[in-house]
């Protein structure tokens, strides 16, 4: 049957019409309701083994654009809407976005499924059905306030199944449900992602913002992703989830074990966990706990988990490398604690080091130190990063476990970060090269055969202009603020963090702002784009958003500074904003302090959509860096063996370059000026100020002067538009190192080794 006469059966099916006479939502859901029958008939990817990828986050995005793409028929239902009066873009608009995620780690993580699917591996993510996702974010008098972000109606991907598992707790019992989405490969079969939940979960205890009851565990065990844990019930509801999640997880797998009549001590033949960061390490202690109530011996169960285990190392800030004080665990999971401090007691064995002890002398669990004793294979997901995890972060593991290290530098999926969110630049690199980079993204290359090409170079800017317009006017029917898509869209979206440096963009944005005030004006006009949310008890962080916010309405009102500069920060970023973001993208800011950011992949999605970054030797972008050469990337500031120096000896001292250097002060001195003050909160101001004499930790300071410098030069060049649409066509040109496709196949040679 055609797509269309197939829509019509659903038309008529389910609301009695045809397809023209239907509203867009009814024709959402005739879409949907057809795109999950034909999930439904396309075969599970099977194999001998399969890898299931544990993760707290899975940040997927809307799935109709990329399940079209991936079921070959977007070109198709594209048409017959069209036909029939609807645009596609349009009718996609209407899904809720699943917010199942917080940033990088879990788009990665959804990345990976698109790309193991696609690559025919047998492949499964495992994670937790959060009801109120992450938290929704609004701007009220220039700060940010968090609101619940439900996102399960009826008409979600979510596919309710048969199977439940008893997870036990010290005080009682949780039943599990389990609910799964299909995620299907690039013109190939389908794998799941499973998300467990408890049917007692509760919404409406939610109140005040996302304030909850965080003892009633029964109510709020899948409220949300990362709930608050700036306090002791808070911590213990994530280690609740934590348990829940691998618990379910792993008597999933033994189940299908079982089921096959694989003998147990052969697992590891058969399947592979990859533990994505920290968050699931406790799948090691309880997959031997289960392995022994199998009737297994504590020492085969320890060897046969070893060799099915396998961790990935996102980042190498204390903060994030969880440690769990042994009294939390003896409240909540107690069954848990002699397998443990038998591992712990292994690990001893093998090292006196205090430095790689599972239990400290503080009696705190180090979830990392379990994952690389008892794991077969730890890897970094950048170059920089796997080598500062070999010899600085981890050092005395990688003596320990020489063999155990490698590096798997991210990748995007092309499919969404190309095919779906940048259909004019996909279809004008099909018209130069062809089709074979879609699935072998090396051949990206062959765009180099057009760096000179003047017609090439003018097309390319004109989609960029393009892109500019559709989020120019995106952002004018959201935000309600109008840009100029003339202006350098210079961008940075991320988590907000003190590491990632927004407040150094700040300092950048207050001198553009004070020069053009004494009638020096940039090169070109330039649009400061910030997305971001802080985490909900992360004070600085929200201090630098309402700084950000507070310099809009400065700077957006002031009609003498607005015609050069204006700054924007889009409420509630997402995957969704980042898809009409990327490809309008100008400039890619990528200036986390060197050694900070494990990777990044906002900056391959960038690169990808002809954005050039701006950045410092810093996770991804010293790779990019190496592939584009020094004129088609802007890198500035102290690289990452010095800022490490700089904090083995202590000898960073911000004061030092403020006292020093009356440029540099005016800058951070402007925050705390009565222009501000008479805008923004006099507290939240000043905390940010007085950081940045104190302490600034991220060392914003020191890079920041090299930094303005880097960034002038760039809008400089950007007035050669010839000139600039190379450094574009060069990037993309290089990014297809960066697809999820090649990071895939090396998890798989290297670790997975799935058939
Ligand atoms: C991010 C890293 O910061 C980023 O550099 C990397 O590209 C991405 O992971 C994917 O590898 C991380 N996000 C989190 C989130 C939490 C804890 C640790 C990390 S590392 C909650």
């Amino acid at each position: 049957m055609s797509i269309e006469k197939q829509l019509e059966k659903y038309a008529s099916s389910l609301y009695g019409k045809t397809l023209k006479e239907l509203t867009d939502a009814q024709v959402y859901t005739v879409l949907l309701s057809l795109v999950k029958e034909l999930a439904d008939e396309k075969p599970e990817i099977t194999g001998k083994k399969k890898v299931y990828y544990f993760s707290a986050e899975f940040l997927i995005g809307k799935l109709m654009s990329n399940n079209l793409i991936n079921l070959g028929i977007r070109k198709e239902v594209k048409d017959v809407l069209d036909k029939n009066g609807f645009s596609l873009a349009e009718i996609e608009e209407i899904e809720n976005e699943p917010s199942l995620g917080n940033g990088g780690l879990g788009r990665l993580a959804a990345c990976f499924l698109d790309s193991i699917a696609t690559l025919n591996l047998p492949g499964d993510g495992v994670g937790l059905n959060y009801h109120l996702g992450l938290f929704k974010q609004e701007f009220k008098d220039n700060k940010q306030f968090e609101t619940p972000n439900p996102w399960i109606d009826e008409h979600s991907w979510l596919n309710k199944t048969n199977k439940s598992y008893v997870v036990d707790y010290k005080d009682f019992s949780l039943k599990s449900e389990l609910y799964d989405i299909d995620v299907l490969g690039y013109h190939g079969n389908k794998n799941k992602l499973h998300l467990f939940d408890i049917a007692t979960v509760d919404p409406t205890i939610v109140h005040d913002g996302i304030a909850f009851d965080k003892e009633n565990i029964l109510k709020n065990l899948t409220l949300f992703l990362y709930p608050d844990d700036s306090d002791e019930d808070g911590k213990k509801l994530r280690l609740y989830q934590q348990y829940f999640m691998v618990s379910n997880g792993a008597q999933m797998i033994l189940e299908d074990i079982k089921a096959r009549k694989i003998p147990l001590d052969h697992l590891d033949e058969y399947v592979t966990i990859q533990i994505n960061d920290t968050h699931p390490s406790l799948v090691i202690p309880e997959l031997i706990r289960l392995l022994m109530a199998e009737g297994m011996l504590q020492k085969e169960a320890i060897a046969v988990v070893s060799r099915t285990c396998a961790y990935t190392n996102h980042t190498i800030l204390a903060e994030a490398l969880e440690k769990w004080p042994m009294h939390y665990l003896e409240e909540i999971v107690p069954h848990l604690i002699p397998i443990i401090e038998a591992l712990d007691a292994v690990a001893f064995e093998r090292s006196e080091n205090p430095k790689t002890a599972i239990i400290d002398d503080n009696n705190l669990v180090h979830m990392a130190s379990m994952d690389i004793h008892f794991g077969y294979s730890i890897n970094g997901v950048a170059a920089i990063h796997t080598d500062i995890l070999k010899h600085t972060e981890l050092k005395d593991f990688y003596d320990l476990y020489p063999k155990k290290f490698n590096n798997k530098t991210n990748g995007i999926t092309f499919r969404r970060w190309l095919l779906s969110c940048n259909e004019e630049l996909t279809a004008f690199i099909d018209s130069l090269i062809g089709e074979g980079y879609k699935e072998n993204a090396d051949e990206l290359e062959k765009l180099l055969d057009f760096v000179n090409d003047e017609k090439v170079l003018n097309s390319l800017l004109a989609i960029k202009k393009q892109k500019k317009e559709d989020l120019v006017s995106y952002i004018q029917s959201k935000e309600g603020i109008t840009l100029d898509e003339n202006a350098i869209f210079d961008v940075q979206i991320k988590r907000l963090h003190e590491y990632k440096r927004q407040q150094m963009n700040v300092l950048y944005i207050i001198h553009q702002y004070l020069e053009i005030k004494k009638g020096n004006y940039p090169a070109h006009p330039i649009t400061c784009i910030f997305g971001a949310k802080a985490a909900p008890a992360y004070i600085l962080a929200k201090d630098i958003i309402h700084t950000i916010l507070c310099l809009s309405q400065l700077i957006n009102n002031d009609p003498e500074v607005s015609k050069y500069l204006r700054v924007v920060m889009v409420e509630n970023y997402n995957v969704t904003y980042a898809e009409k973001l990327i490809p309008a993208s100008d400039f890619s800011e990528q200036i986390s302090l060197a050694s900070k950011e494990a990777s990044g992949t906002g900056n391959m999605k960038m690169m990808l959509n002809g954005a050039v970054t701006i950045g410092t030797d810093d996770g991804a972008n010293v790779e990019i860096h190496e592939l584009v050469g020094n004129d088609n990337i802007y890198i500035f500031g102290a690289d990452s063996d010095t800022v490490i120096a700089h904090y083995e000896k202590g000898d960073y001292h911000p004061r030092d370059i403020l006292e020093n250097d009356p440029a540099v002060k005016e800058l951070v001195e402007f925050i705390i000026s009565e222009d501000m003050l008479k805008i923004g909160d006099r507290e939240a101001l000043y905390r940010l100020h007085n950081d940045l004499w104190d302490k600034d930790w991220f060392m914003a300071l020191l890079d920041v002067k090299d930094y303005i410098a880097t960034k002038e030069k760039a809008i400089a060049d950007f007035s050669d538009r010839q000139a600039w649409a190379k450094k574009m066509l060069v990037n993309i040109a290089k990014a297809g190192y960066f697809s999820s496709d090649r990071t895939i196949k090396q998890y798989n040679d290297d670790i997975w080794k799935l058939k």
